[in-house]
């Protein structure tokens, strides 16, 4: 694939996230993310970008999409301290989403790496940036879900729409609102200047000369599972699109048909391509190949938030379908040659040595770098035998994907992505 070259690539990781534990039996384990980075340390990946600290996320980040009372109430919560259960249930906390010890600070720590690296791409410091403990898109405004406490994804997301850019129009004139809506559109402009905002702006304004665009996210999610809360967050806006791959029926979280397309404002704007099991490296890109290409045609985002759960992969513990590392990584291979500011997230993992090697990988690509199939020795090499290599054997299971169903899925999509103006 075209554009194996250079980029400048901050990395945020927190050294204490490896030590939160959702408890016994729960399958999320933070702990894998310590894995990715001391994979990342042996193949001397660290030296080749910024690597930096988070800032925690404060209450007024949380604040901009979370109620008052859940971010006060996940504050407070402790495994000691009696919890009542009519709370609990109001505010989701279950077997998927336990209160443990220093939990908030862990909602902090992940949330707050999602906003630091949002911020640094604003900045233009970066063209990629990664948070591989972030990429929680099931958590609501009030509510936990499927392991996800806050929403770091909305978070970034909303932190990447401060920007804007303000253009000089050059010719021919402008002075009216509805030649800029209702033309074509293709004067020459100037770019005057690219700085963060107030969040209040109105969508664009023009002045006498002068033209204001406020940025378009474009938010993308390869984890299995469906990513219901930042498509329910952002779901009556045209400024951020969603785009879901996940497995469909019968499935958490029972959300993301087909024609689940937006509303109002934002119909359109959300797309959601539902899948079966077993699917392999060479239909998953038959479908995410030219739905992203016309994606990125007709939305043109000014920023990427790639959610790349891991459990999209062959054998995770949890999923089912039939992804290789390889396969995996080619989707961020290809977001990554559109040459767009790109935040890489992580999500879903369970089987934990094939998210290290995944999100190590992934990271690879990310810098341009191939990496040897062979591990260097590290703290974790123990969990990576008998193999001791980077890439996995996916399975000979069955592929439930039928080409005719891909190619209804990915007719009826394109179809809905053509009617899109922007
Ligand atoms: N699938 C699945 C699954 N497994 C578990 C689970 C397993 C062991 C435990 F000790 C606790 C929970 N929960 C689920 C799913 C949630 C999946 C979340 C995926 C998250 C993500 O990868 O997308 C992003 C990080 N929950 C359910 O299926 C709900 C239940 C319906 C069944 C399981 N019980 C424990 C709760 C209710
Ligand atoms: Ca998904
Ligand atoms: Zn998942």
């Amino acid at each position: 694939m075209a554009d194996a070259g250079k980029r400048r690539v901050c990395y945020y990781y927190e050294p204490e996230i490896g030590n939160y534990y959702y408890g016994q039996g729960n399958a999320m384990k933070p702990h894998r993310v310590r894995m990715t980075h001391s994979l990342l340390e042996g193949y001397g990946l660290l030296h080749r970008m910024r690597v930096l600290r988070p800032i925690p996320a404060s209450n007024r980040d949380l604040l901009r999409f979370h109620s008052d009372d859940y971010i006060a109430f996940l504050r407070s919560a402790t495994p000691d301290r009696h919890l009542d259960a009519d709370i609990l249930r109001r505010f989701n906390m279950s077997d998927d989403c336990p209160v443990f010890y220093g939990l908030f600070d862990y909602c902090q720590s992940y949330a707050g790496a999602s906003v630091c690296a949002a911020r640094e791409l604003n900045r233009g410091r970066a063209d990629i940036a990664i948070n591989w403990s972030g990429g929680l898109h099931h958590a609501k405004r009030s509510e936990a879900s499927g392991f996800c406490y806050v929403n770091d994804i909305v978070l970034a997301i909303l932190k990447l729409l401060e920007v804007h850019k303000i253009y000089g129009i050059l010719f021919p004139p402008l002075n009216s609102l509805s030649f800029l809506f209702h033309s074509s559109f293709s004067v020459p402009l100037k770019l005057i200047s690219e700085r963060s905002i107030i969040p209040q702006l109105p969508t664009a304004m023009i002045g006498r000369d002068s033209l204001l665009l406020l940025a378009r996210v474009l938010y993308v999610d390869i984890d299995i599972h469906h990513g219901d809360g930042v498509e329910e967050a952002f779901y009556l806006t045209d400024r951020v699109m969603t785009v879901s791959f996940h497995k469909f029926g019968d499935y958490f979280p029972g959300t993301g048909h087909i024609g689940d397309i937006g509303y109002g404002k934002g119909q359109h704007y959300a797309i959601n391509v539902p899948l079966d099991e077993g699917i392999d490296d060479e239909s998953y890109h038959y479908v995410f190949k030219p739905i992203m290409e016309k994606v990125m045609e007709a939305f043109r985002p000014d920023a990427v938030v790639l959610q790349c759960g891991a459990d999209s992969l062959s054998g995770d513990r949890l999923g089912c379908f039939n992804l290789s590392i390889k396969g995996h990584s080619d989707c961020i291979r290809y977001m990554r040659s559109f040459n767009v500011p790109l935040l890489l997230l992580g999500g879903g993992g369970y089987t934990l040595r094939n998210v290290a090697r995944c999100w190590c990988y992934e990271t690879g690509v990310a810098l341009g770098v191939e990496l040897d199939d062979e591990m260097p020795d590290h703290e974790y090499i123990g969990y990576f035998g008998p193999e001791f290599t980077i890439h996995a054997v996916p399975s000979n299971m069955e592929n439930k994907n039928s080409r005719r169903s891909l190619d209804a899925t990915k007719v009826k999509l394109l179809e809905t992505l053509s009617s899109l103006q922007h």
